[in-house]
């Protein structure tokens, strides 16, 4: 395996022994059966190795990731030890980065910080709702109904705000659903009328009013095709690169543990969508001065 970046390979087993330790990477190859696009299983591999560019070094401002040892723990696919290192890595105080696999990760990896606090909020940049109650029919864990699994957990309920919604794969039961709950949505009207940026303020300040522990769930789908074409479910009409790396960057000095999923390396071209999410992972790991 390549490590990301400048990071270094470690083995899960040796986290306990590495002290002063500031940020963990986990790849977490999870792929549904259901999906047409296949291949989100390799998205890890794909994003290291659009990574191995990367000096290490990010500017301006400067930021480095070789002062901050950060790990990379490589895949990882037994779900207790996913969330052994998820539990370890908050109560010590670790940023966490999870590689998707598919959005039905965010179920498994939010489940498992409930086990460290008491209440989650959840910031979602996605395209897509993700609220059906089964999909396709008889499947109630997967990357369509994954949001309306983490809002039936008692840690989050209603603490979710889904920012960058838009397209022509929805549901009319989860369109109904959300909007009988009231679920806190920042569509892409909004982002248009009033910049990426606001709307990612906007949606820390609700849920950092109510919870403490904010996780940041990132689908690669939120950016329009054109920017990220390696993903599982595009929809047109998105959010530049651009838009999301400086949008990152505010977040980042405020939300440690995230993922980034449904990239699709067999779609991809140019390592576009792997690279976009490489940096993302950079700005989200060295956050860097406020
Ligand atoms: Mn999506």
């Amino acid at each position: 395996m390549v490590a990301f970046a400048e990071t270094m390979e470690v083995e899960p087993a040796e986290l306990r022994s590495i002290e002063n330790l500031h940020g963990i990477i986990v790849g977490f190859p999870y792929e549904s059966e259901r999906i047409l696009r296949r291949g989100v299983s390799r998205a890890p591999t794909a994003v290291r190795e659009a990574s191995r560019s990367f000096s290490g070094v990010l500017y301006p401002p400067k930021r480095s990731l070789a002062p901050l040892r950060i790990v990379d723990l490589g895949d990882i696919k037994d779900l207790d030890l996913l969330s052994e290192i998820m539990v370890t890595a908050y109560n010590r105080g670790i940023r966490t980065c999870i590689i998707g696999g598919d959005h039905t990760i965010t179920y498994y990896t939010v489940r498992a910080l409930g086990e460290a606090e008491k209440e989650i909020g959840v910031i979602v940049f996605d395209s897509h709702l993700d609220f059906m109650d089964e999909w396709p029919p008889g499947c109630r864990i997967g990357n369509s109904t994954v949001m309306r699994r983490i809002f039936e957990l008692p840690f989050v309920k209603d603490n979710i705000v889904i920012v960058g919604v838009r397209g022509y794969t929805f549901g009319e039961e989860e369109i109904e659903f959300v909007e009988k709950e009231g679920i806190a949505i920042i569509s892409m009207d909004e982002i248009v009328q009033e910049g990426f940026l606001p709307c990612i303020r906007k949606a820390y300040r609700l849920l950092s009013e109510r919870t403490r522990c904010i996780y940041l769930s990132i689908d690669m789908d939120v950016v329009d095709p054109a920017y990220a074409p390696g993903v599982t479910t595009p929809e047109p009409g998105g959010i530049t690169s651009r838009d999301l790396i400086y949008g990152i960057r505010w977040l980042s000095k405020r939300v440690r543990v995230f993922d980034i999923v449904e990239i699709t390396p067999d779609y991809d071209m140019s390592e576009i969508t792997s690279k976009l999410a490489a940096a993302v992972i950079m700005e989200m790991m060295c956050p860097g001065e406020e």
